[in-house]
Formats: C-alpha cells, structure tokens, sequence
C-alpha cells in the first residue's frame, strides 16, 4: 500500500472546512492507504499561541479525528513532538535549504504581513519542518489543498537536492512524495463573506460553524450568515459567494450530488433554503458528536491511541534520520 501523510494544528475551533477539506477525505480513502496522521503541534507555534490550549486542543483534534471515523487498523494518529526527529530532520535539512527558497514562499509572504513584527524564524522555516513531517515517513502521496501545494514543491526540491547532493544516484534516501488531489477540492468558506476561507483563526465564531457546536448555534449561525437579496439560488455566480458556498455545503452534508441540489434549490428563497441547511448540518454532525463524547469519556483510551501511534511513527522516522545522518556524514552515538 502507498503511505499517505497529513495533519492538523491544534489551534482550536476546528471546523467544517476541517472536516469536509481534509478530516472526511482521509475517512473515505483510509482503506486504500496506510496512513499517518498527525496533530501538527510543532507548526501550531510558528504564530503566538497559548500555552494553556496546546494541551487539551491536542487531546480534543485526536478525539475528533476517532470520532470523524478514523480506523486505527489503517491509520496511525500520532502527535507531531512527541516524536523527536520531526525537530531534529527539520535542523538538519535547514543546512541544505537556499534561504531564498522559503522567503518566496507565498503563504510566508501573507502570514508575515498579517504579523508585523512579530515574525518568527519559525514561521519562514515552516515548509521545513512540513519536508520533515513527509519525508521522515517516506510518504507516497500528501493530501494538498491550492494553498499548500508551493510548500509541496518545495518539500520535494529538499529532497532531490538532499539526494543529489548526499546519496548515490541509484540509492536516494529521501522518497520524493506525490500531490494526493481529491476529486472535489472542498473549500469552505466563511460564513459572514463567500470570498474569504472557512477559518480557526477567525476572531469571530459566527464566521464557522464548528464540530461541536450544539444544535441551537449551528441554527443560530446560519440564521445570522451572509445571504444576498436575490431569490433562486444558483452555485458558480461570482457575483453571490455566499450562496455558492451554502450550496455547497449543503451537498457536501447531504450527500446530494451538485446536479440535484441545483434543481432542488434553483426555486427556492433563503427563508426556505436556511433551515433546510440548518437541519442537515445538524444531521451531519450529530454521530460526529456522540462518538466524541464516548471517546473523550475515556481519557486513558485517548492517552493509549497516542502511545501506540507514537511508537509506530517513530519506528519509521528514527530509520529515516538514521538514513540521512549516516549519508551527512555523522558518527553514529556510541
Ligand atoms: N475553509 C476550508 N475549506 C477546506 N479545507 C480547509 N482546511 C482548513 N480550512 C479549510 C483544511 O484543514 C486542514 C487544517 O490545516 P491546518 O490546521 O494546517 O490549518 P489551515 O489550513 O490554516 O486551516 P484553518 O482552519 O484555516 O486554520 P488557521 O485559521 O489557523 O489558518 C488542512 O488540510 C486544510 O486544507
């Protein structure tokens, strides 16, 4: 089987842009893969963030990751620092990255503006670490969306130019990993404006709808969400953002294809539209909630998933840095 690696920061409010962009495609292709999924908590600092958090929105995205309907027969779920060498492979393959390839990098430029002074070395140094997550794990494919696919790229120059420079032409190290694209590319946009992304780190909560937001804010949010005065509701009019994205979301929910949602909804006013909506996302997330809450019951369950991932990741990854120390020249520990 091809080994699929992916991951998300626990940075909190993880919502349905989570899941239907990353969390269920991982569900529905698990069988087809051996995968490795991890919290990203390494990258969840690369920004200001809060100590008190980190801990407890670990445990919470490992809980909502089971409760999403990730099998632990085909998926190993594993927290980023628990397991060294993602640290100390990022250390190693900084050496051998050009300092302008990860100032070009698009994602850096934004976040760097949006911050101002407070830009960390971390920040400029995330696609690294991100080469570190894939390549430790000699990763076949990566799930990307539109916004990660440069920082894929770039994971593949590390490599090519860590074997080039470092292997034998015949014996590389590091495995040059695949785009994994997904038939519909899910993008969730925000509530309050169809233009922007569905975000963790929007400061304001009516902007997404959560996993574990209970039913009277799921219907609260959608009451209150940006719409348009026109009636008929269309997917694909630039000029409505809003109602491409709630349509969309309504397919993805209902399991409607874009075809039947289209003659369904070409009639209908938002009056109509919304509550429908509302009924299916609360459908939708329903099972989501109650596994969470078992699994979340059980602290010392969730605490036996991360040791059992821990390890099997770092079977894996410590082989790998192994691999690149020796070919970097290193002695080994004695
Ligand atoms: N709006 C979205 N639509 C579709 N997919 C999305 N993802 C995030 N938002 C949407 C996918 O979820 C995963 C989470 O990745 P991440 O934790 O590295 O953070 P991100 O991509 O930066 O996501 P957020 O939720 O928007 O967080 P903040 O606000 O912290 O930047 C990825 O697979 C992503 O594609």
């Amino acid at each position: 089987k091809q080994r699929v690696l992916s991951g998300v920061q626990p940075t909190g409010n993880y919502h349905l842009g989570n899941y239907l962009g990353a969390i269920r495609n991982w569900v529905e292709g698990q069988s087809e893969y051996e995968n490795y999924l991890f919290v990203a908590d390494l990258h969840a600092i690369t920004v200001p963030h809060e100590p008190k958090q980190l801990a407890s929105d670990t445990y919470t995205l490992v809980a909502l990751y089971l409760a999403c309907g990730l099998d632990l027969t085909h998926s190993t779920i594993f927290v980023q620092s628990h397991v060294s060498a993602h640290s100390e492979l990022t250390w190693l393959l900084n050496c051998i990255t050009p300092l302008n390839w990860l100032q070009d990098m698009i994602q850096f430029k934004e976040k760097a503006v949006k911050q101002g002074e407070n830009v960390s070395a971390g920040l400029l140094d995330y696609p690294v670490l991100m080469a570190s997550d894939i390549l430790l794990y000699q990763a076949d494919k990566v799930p990307v969306g539109e916004d990660q696919k440069q920082h894929l790229e770039l994971t593949r120059d590390i490599a090519a130019r860590f074997n080039h420079l470092f292997a034998k032409p015949d014996r590389p190290v590091l495995k040059l990993p695949d785009p994994l694209i997904r038939k519909e590319g899910a993008r969730v946009m925000s509530l309050a404006d169809g233009t922007r992304k569905m975000s963790k780190s929007d400061p304001s909560d009516l902007s997404r709808i959560n996993l574990l937001d209970p039913p009277d804010q799921i219907q609260y949010k959608i009451k209150r969400c940006k719409t348009d005065p026109v009636r008929g509701l269309i997917f694909d009019d630039p000029e409505r953002p809003e109602c491409n994205n709630l349509l969309t979301l309504y397919t993805l929910l209902s399991g409607k294809t874009k075809e039947e949602v289209a003659a369904e909804c070409q009639d209908m006013g938002w009056g109509q539209f919304k509550p429908l909506l509302t009924e299916t996302t609360i459908a939708a997330l329903k099972p989501i909630q109650e596994k969470y809450q078992a699994i979340t019951e059980d602290k010392s369950y969730l605490e036996s998933v991360l040791r059992d991932g821990r390890v099997k990741a770092e079977a894996i990854a410590n082989q790998t840095l192994a691999q690149v120390k020796a070919a970097l020249g290193y002695s080994v520990p004695l």
